[in-house]
């Protein structure tokens, strides 16, 4: 017997929800998004529950991504299956239920949150994090860009730090994601399950629950520390402020500091055609609607799942062979075309699109 790798519990009229998979940092597998949309409209409905509390197993992560690895292996035997397609259109119709759940939705976050896992957080009513938060959008990384509800949540952030976030996949610890709104606030480790008890037994109902889940987590909030971004925030203002990736590549290398230095050598490594689509999706999402960004997204999801896309290359390089070499197509930015960009954007078969 496998244990499961998604476990759902109504206790204290909290509905607890326990991503399971710890060995693999929580990832998201095809089969847990499917319980999770089996279970939480649900619960949205059911008076029994006032509202949900979704946490991480283990003492290393809340959830580490997407389980992208099976996406890899599918690809080795073309059209064999229909996870590239089912996987994201499942995914971000969770993602949306989340964003638009008509009950506090609180993410207690005791560790790695990045990709996938992001977008079971962010998009909540509520999310606290503690001292071993380590937040990504890392997709740039593995050839893809940064889904769930990026489009949406980056461009939302002050200035270009969504840009610089979604382009460089650079991490943040708990006082940076505090002072950006990626979470709400800091509550230590330690004190994790004191705060679940105390919302279990708060009156939690009507319009004004969120402000009663406010008022708990409160009691449970502490310093963070200080944060490093405001200090970065006119350099980061400044050099990913752009309508290309070859302009950004352009302003780090006039910057000339050891800190622009540094991002460009980051941006190096990237899949150049993965960070001119990721551009070009802030750009269409920064005024949309949460549904019409999801479009977007599933549209790009499906041109990076065509055979041979960078994306299976990045996994490959990455988390399979782990030769950290991904060979990139095109390996340069100026051998990415805007056909090549524009492919990304168009209407798919089986597309998601919300009433
Ligand atoms: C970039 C990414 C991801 C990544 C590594 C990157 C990502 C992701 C995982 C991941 C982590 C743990 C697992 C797993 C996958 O790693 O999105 O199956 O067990 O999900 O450099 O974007």
């Amino acid at each position: 017997m496998s244990e499961a790798e998604i476990l759902f519990e109504v206790k204290d009229g909290l509905g607890l929800i326990t991503l399971n998979r710890p060995k693999a940092l929580n990832a998201l597998t095809h089969g847990m998004i499917l319980e999770l949309e089996r279970v939480i409209p649900d619960w949205e409905k059911n008076p029994a529950v006032k509202a949900v509390v979704l946490r991480g197993a283990g003492d290393r992560a809340f959830c580490a991504g997407g389980d992208v690895t099976n996406l890899y292996r599918e690809s080795l035997n073309p059209g064999s299956g229909t996870l590239r397609r089912d996987f994201f259109y499942d995914e971000y119709i969770v993602n949306r239920r989340i964003y638009r759940y008509a009950k506090p939705w609180i993410s207690l976050i005791d560790g790695i949150d990045m990709g996938g896992g992001v977008g079971l957080s962010v998009h909540g009513s509520h999310s606290v994090a503690s001292e071993k938060f380590l937040f990504a959008m890392p997709e740039t990384t593995i050839g893809l860009f940064p889904d769930v509800g990026g489009g949406y949540f980056l461009t939302r952030l002050q200035g270009a730090l969504g840009t610089f976030l979604a382009l460089t996949s650079h991490r943040l610890k708990v006082a940076d994601a505090v002072w950006a709104g990626i979470v709400d606030a800091h509550v230590p480790s330690a004190r994790m399950n004191e705060l679940q008890a105390a919302l279990g037994a708060a009156d939690i109902f009507g319009p004004g629950a969120n402000q009663q889940v406010d008022a708990v987590i409160a009691r449970f909030t502490a310093d963070p520390g200080l944060p490093t971004l405001p200090a970065m925030m006119h350099d980061i203002d400044r050099c990913f402020s752009a309508e290309s990736v070859a302009e950004i590549e352009a302003k780090l290398k006039a910057f000339g500091s050891e800190w622009a230095e540094k991002q460009l050598a980051a941006l190096m490594k990237l899949s150049p055609l993965a960070m001119a689509i990721t551009l070009e999706q802030l750009k269409r999402c920064a005024n949309r609607s949460f549904e019409d960004s999801m479009t977007i997204e599933y549209r790009m999801s499906q041109a990076c799942m065509r055979p041979g896309r960078d994306f299976f290359e990045g996994v490959r390089a990455l988390l399979i062979d782990k030769d950290q070499k991904p060979r990139w197509n095109p390996p340069t930015i100026d051998g990415v075309t805007r056909a090549m960009v524009e492919d990304h954007f168009k209407p798919v078969a089986n597309d998601l699109v919300f009433d």
